[in-house]
């Protein structure tokens, strides 16, 4: 832990960070659990290294706009059992995550860090709890997640999006998948039967670009009472994110998923972001850590325009 007399961007989170939730305006958990993936575990250990990273960057986004001001209350990680969560049972992680996110679910945002992408289900679960409408499932990933059991577990990381689907507010046509570049024939099947769904692959986007793939994904959007967006950080071509357990080649650039998270933050509800599968011990040089951090610190941007406009003050 840094010393209380360092300068307050060399605490963590920048110095944004606040020790009391009320009135924060992003609340962040840990959910640092990679019992749920298939290969290569080791994503348990991207809340600790991510928030350890977090005292060497500044607070402001990349086009120069300051975060001060910004209060960002960090919960800590989920723990169960003796404290070790890679063997925690599924069931009482879940039971846990839920908890941990009730307390920070008054706040305006909310941020999750995996973790294996198993995490996002009790995460998605707790915010369709509080959405009195339809809730859109934004999913950017190099996989579709759409197995109903993988390796026979219900709860694998290749089963997240399956899951979130059978919730009952959200519904395949506010369903987007973006980034895909990996399937299986018992996803293509599902997809078949639910032809509402809206799925971008990696190679389409790269041959369209992110202004035409934005304009055919937002309108699924449209009339949503909130979004959730997850990424798991190997939607990222692994030049950008080599440090992760399922690495597939051909993927998007940290700049595209910039400009895609953009969009979204700027135009949709969007009332989560979760990011998913760093794997620390996979990252040489803390790159794949670094591009988190990057796309959370945009993100706490968005948020603070958002918020600047709600509380009637100039961006
Ligand atoms: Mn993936």
């Amino acid at each position: 832990m840094r010393m209380s007399n360092d300068p307050p961007h060399r605490r963590p989170w920048s110095g944004l960070a606040v020790s009391n939730p009320k009135n924060a305006d992003i609340g962040i958990l840990g959910i640092p659990y990679d019992g749920a993936a298939s290969f290569r575990k080791g994503a348990a250990q991207a809340p600790a290294r991510i928030r350890a990273q977090t005292p060497h960057v500044a607070p402001f986004t990349e086009r120069g706009v300051s975060l001060a001001g910004l209060r960002v209350y960090d919960a800590g990680d989920v723990l169960c059992g003796d404290g070790s969560v890679t063997a925690c049972d599924w069931q009482e992680l879940t039971k846990r995550s839920s908890v941990m996110v009730q307390e920070i679910l008054p706040l305006p945002f909310l941020v999750a860090l995996g973790g294996d992408h198993s995490v996002t289900f009790p995460v998605v679960q707790q915010i369709s709890r509080v959405t009195n409408g339809a809730l859109g499932y934004l999913h950017i990933d190099a996989h579709l997640d759409l197995m109903n059991a993988f390796e026979g577990l219900r709860h694998s990381h290749a089963c997240t999006a399956r899951r979130v689907l059978e919730l009952p507010n959200v519904a395949p046509e506010h369903a987007a998948f973006l980034g895909i570049r990996s399937w299986l024939d018992e996803e293509i099947a599902f997809l078949e039967a639910h032809p509402a769904i809206h799925v971008e692959a990696a190679a389409t986007l790269a041959n369209d670009g992110v202004a035409a793939v934005l304009e055919r994904t937002l309108p699924f959007f449209h009339n949503v009472d909130a979004v959730y967006v997850t990424v798991d950080i190997d939607a990222l071509d692994p030049a950008y994110a080599p440090g992760t357990g399922t690495p597939e080649a051909g993927g998007l650039s940290t700049r595209d998923l910039l400009h895609i998270l953009e969009s979204m933050f700027k135009l949709l509800p969007v009332r989560a972001l979760d990011i998913v599968e760093v794997c620390p011990r996979l990252d040489p040089s803390d790159i794949t850590t670094f591009a988190a951090i990057k796309l959370l610190y945009e993100a706490f941007g968005w948020i603070h325009a958002r918020q600047g406009r709600s509380n009637g003050t100039s961006e």
